[in-house]
């Protein structure tokens, strides 16, 4: 006690004095089999616990968690944190690689179709990252791994094959737009209808038709919607495209999309001008 005098002032003493006595009338009755000095030292324990948590646990950024575990930055599904690269996605075949290869101004042969192509867009200095995705369906599981690093998207869509696939291409965009990442953070998305050098099909055409197939899918698919939000906190809701009880279109989603179209394969030395105004500061 003389010990705990030199450094903890008298009225300190004298208050944890009288706090101990109340404690210890107020357990007498009970006769506890253990010593009042433990029940005081328990609740103590408890009360730091629930400071420390308040202060800290609250500060915690615990939305990593509610993420894909291969996710390799913490701005997963529910986060607001901003990626920093431009993800090229499409089905098989439908430019991308023509388009990064461009954006990057190489010319090489030998990039892949079946990994992930990074690169760099010089923007004006400013290093932009660009992430190529392979439109085969092995790497779909990967996708959300590579949605929460976007800061924005260009969807290449074949306009010569686009009548044959718009079921598959419906499809595609779905998953991407009920990502979290994608529709939480609402990256802007750019749908280039690319090599229209080969045919007369264009943007409106292909904008409808993926509005009736996106409206068909979200009967089916919105039995087991995608979720949203930090299931950690419980504030967790279900991703719905568009407006429930109207058709769907795309001006109803909280992303900014733009539809355009062009080819990526022309002999100019950058792409087309929407593609290049979508990625330049605006
Ligand atoms: N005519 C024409 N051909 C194009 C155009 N863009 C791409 N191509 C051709 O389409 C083929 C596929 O292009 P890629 O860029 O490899 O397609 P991708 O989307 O990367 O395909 P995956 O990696 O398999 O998903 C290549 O032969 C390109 O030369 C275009 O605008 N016009
Ligand atoms: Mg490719």
């Amino acid at each position: 006690m003389d010990t705990l005098e030199k450094y903890v002032p008298a009225v300190v003493l004298k208050s944890c004095e009288q706090a101990y006595n109340h404690i210890d009338r107020i357990l007498a009755p009970y006769n506890l089999p253990i010593p009042t000095e433990f029940v005081v030292l328990a609740l103590v324990g408890l009360l730091s616990a629930i400071i420390i948590s308040a202060i800290f646990g609250g500060s915690s950024d615990s939305r990593g968690s509610s993420g894909s575990s291969t996710s390799s930055s913490s701005s997963s599904a529910g986060g607001k944190k901003k990626g920093n690269s431009l993800v090229l996605l499409g089905l098989c075949d439908s430019g991308k690689t023509t388009l990064f290869l461009k954006l990057i101004q190489k010319s090489l042969t030998s990039y892949s179709s079946i990994s992930v192509n990074k690169g760099n867009f010089n923007n004006a200095g400013k290093k932009l990252p660009i992430i190529d995705i392979p439109g085969h369906a092995k790497m779909r599981p990967t996708l959300p791994q590579y949605l929460s690093q976007a800061s924005s998207i260009i969807y290449l869509i074949d306009s010569t094959t686009f009548f044959d696939q718009s079921i598959e291409e419906a499809q595609n965009l779905y998953d991407i737009l009920v990502d979290p990442s994608v529709y939480e953070r609402r990256v802007p998305i750019l749908i280039f209808c690319n090599k229209t050098d080969l045919t007369t099909i264009g943007e409106s055409d292909v904008q409808s038709i993926l509005e009736r197939e996106l409206d068909e899918l979200r009967k089916t698919r919105g039995s087991a919607p995608s979720m949203a939000g930090n299931e950690d906190a419980g504030v967790e809701r279900e991703i719905y495209l568009g407006n429930e009880g109207t058709s769907f279109q795309f001006d109803h989603l909280p992303n900014e999309v733009t539809f355009a179209q062009g080819s990526v394969k022309s002999e100019e030395t950058e792409a087309p001008e929407p593609i290049m105004s979508f990625i330049q500061p605006r």
